[in-house]
This record gives C-alpha cells, structure tokens and sequence, in this order.
C-alpha cells in the first residue's frame, strides 16, 4: 500500500504533486535571484521527484522538529547528541515508518522547499540560509533540515542507507528506506560497491530515486563521462530498476508499490529536464550546474517569471 504524511486518500494527489513541485521551482528562483546565485536547475529537475515522495511514496510521521531551524549545535560527538537534528523533520524513526536518505546534498535549498511545501518547516524558515552558525546550509549535512547523514562528499549515502535498511530487515521492522541520489554519483566506484552489497544482503526494503537530468559540474554527462546504459547495469547489479519520465507523478509513485517480501533493492531512474519550467535556462546548457544571473536583461527575464 502507498501512503504519504498530508495527504494519504486523496484522489487528487498528483494535482497537489505539481502544485507543490511548481512552488518548489518558484521559491528556487526567487532565492537564488535574491541571493546571487543558487542550484536551480537542480530545483527543475527534481521537483516532482521530490514531492511524490514526500506526498505519495514515503510513509513518514509527522515532523519532529522545530518550524524555524535551530541554530548550529556543534559537530556530532557522544556529549552531543542534538548535533542529529535534520532527520527529526522526517517524523520520528519509528520500526513501522520509513525512513528518507539525501545523497547529493547540494540540492538541500531543493529539499527545504519541499518540507517548506508540505509543512515541515516554516515559510520563514530560509532566513538564515548559507550563514555561520546555521542548520540551513547551502550544503545540507546531518544537522539540515530533512538530512539525515552527511554526504557531501557524493557516493557515499547509498552505502549508508544500506546499513541502515540491513539493520531494520534484522531488527524486523516493516519500515522501508528511500534514498534520493543524482545521476552524477553513479560515475563513482563506492556507488556501485554499494549496490553489490544491497544486493548480496537482498535489501529488498530499500528504494532508490535516480535524478538523471543528464548534468554534473562540469557540463552534460554524456561528455565528461557516461553511465549509460544505467538500467542495465543496474540490473546486472541485481536491483530490479524502473526508468520513467521524472517530471510524471504516478508513473514515478507506481514502482514503490511493491510486495513486503520484495527481496531486491528497487530503482526508480527518473528521467528529467534541468530547465523544465524555466525555458530560459536552455540557453545555458550544458553549464547548468550552478546559475547566477550577472546580466541585467537576463536577470529581468528571470524576475519576470515569479
Ligand atoms: C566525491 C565528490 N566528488 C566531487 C564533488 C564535487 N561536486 C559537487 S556537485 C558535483 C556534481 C555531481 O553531479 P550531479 O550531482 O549529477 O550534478 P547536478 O545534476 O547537480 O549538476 C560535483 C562533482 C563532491 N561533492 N564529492
């Protein structure tokens, strides 16, 4: 059965998925045009992505934490045990609710719109952003709001979330874990190390969304290194692996709906646009990783979409 956090039996759900993803690309905007810069693209990419999980896929409780982040409170250490206080906006790790992993953390203004959204977090909830001595970082680490590890170092959440989704299938919870990876982080060796293990442990309680947008930092992927074909080799990987169009509300949420006793780790590649919305943005491919509008008529055209 699927179930989300605020809006379980609605039969309009994908409707309220684009509204939340179409304010998710608003609210990007407007930030990265009031703060010289921002990961937008990232933002067109995912932001269906982004919001069927949190309102379709996952089986979350309520939030746990504070509205208006907290400041920082210090690296983790055993005499500091506030320091984990991003996953608590993912409700409560309780062994029947799942649980939610963010990979590529340089998307984490993406997920503060979500929570934003689907009222985890305030509407002023990014006053802080990017400054010294706040949760809300530019980076997200495990002390940012809907973060639950650190992975900034990208490739290294998925092997995480592994050892979390063994420990609850040994525990015996019923609570899945999801992850949430860039297309980017399968270009790592310790990616594919981790999907050799999801599948020796037949983590079947694990699923892992794909934002393939066809991008990373140093242009398309395609030309800096490719990893197509991706469903393949996730296949011969052992995952069962659904490639779908990203930007497509239940054809991303139908894959989740799989049996309990589902004994193979899941992939849902989504296949998205980085300027999707924002048709503007073209014009910069393939540089789309990180956008700062210097030109005046640019910068106006952009103004012009809020
Ligand atoms: C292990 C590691 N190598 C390099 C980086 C630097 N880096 C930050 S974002 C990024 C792009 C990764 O590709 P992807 O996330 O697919 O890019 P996007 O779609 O956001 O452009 C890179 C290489 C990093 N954070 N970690």
């Amino acid at each position: 059965m699927i179930r989300s956090f605020d809006d379980k039996s609605s039969e309009d759900w994908q409707d309220r998925v684009q509204q939340v993803a179409d304010a998710i690309r608003r609210r990007v905007l407007d930030h990265t045009l009031r703060h010289n810069g921002g990961y937008l693209s990232q933002a067109c990419s995912a932001a269906e992505v982004l919001a069927t999980l949190y309102l379709r896929v996952m089986n979350l409780g309520p939030s746990q934490g504070p509205l208006v982040p907290p400041p920082f409170p210090g690296v983790p250490g055993s005499d500091n045990p506030a320091s984990f206080t991003g996953a608590s906006y993912n409700g409560p790790k309780s062994p029947e609710l799942d649980r939610f992993i963010f990979s590529p953390v340089h998307y984490a203004l993406v997920l503060y719109s979500v929570l934003i959204e689907v009222g985890r977090l305030a509407e002023n909830a990014l006053e802080h952003f990017n400054q010294d001595g706040s949760t809300v970082e530019l980076i997200g680490a495990e002390h940012s709001p809907g973060h639950e590890v650190t992975a900034g170092s990208l490739g290294q959440a998925i092997s995480q979330a592994g050892g979390i989704a063994l420990a609850r299938r040994l525990r015996g919870d019923t609570g899945r874990v999801w992850v949430f990876m860039s297309d980017g982080e399968f270009q790592e060796g310790q990616t594919w190390e981790a999907f050799q293990a999801l599948s020796h442990y037949r983590l079947g309680n694990l699923g892992v969304y794909v934002d393939k947008n066809g991008q990373q930092c140093d242009g398309a992927m395609n030309d800096v290194m490719t990893i197509d074909p991706l469903g393949d080799r996730l296949r011969a990987f052992g995952a069962e692996v659904h490639e779908v169009d990203g930007h497509d509300p239940a054809a991303l949420a139908a894959p989740a709906n799989r049996p309990a006793d589902a004994d193979r780790p899941l992939v849902v590649i989504a296949r998205t646009d980085p300027c999707r919305g924002i048709e503007l943005l073209r014009q910069r491919a393939p540089k789309l990783h990180y956008v700062r509008f210097k030109d005046q008529q640019e910068f106006q055209q952009m103004q012009r979409l809020l």
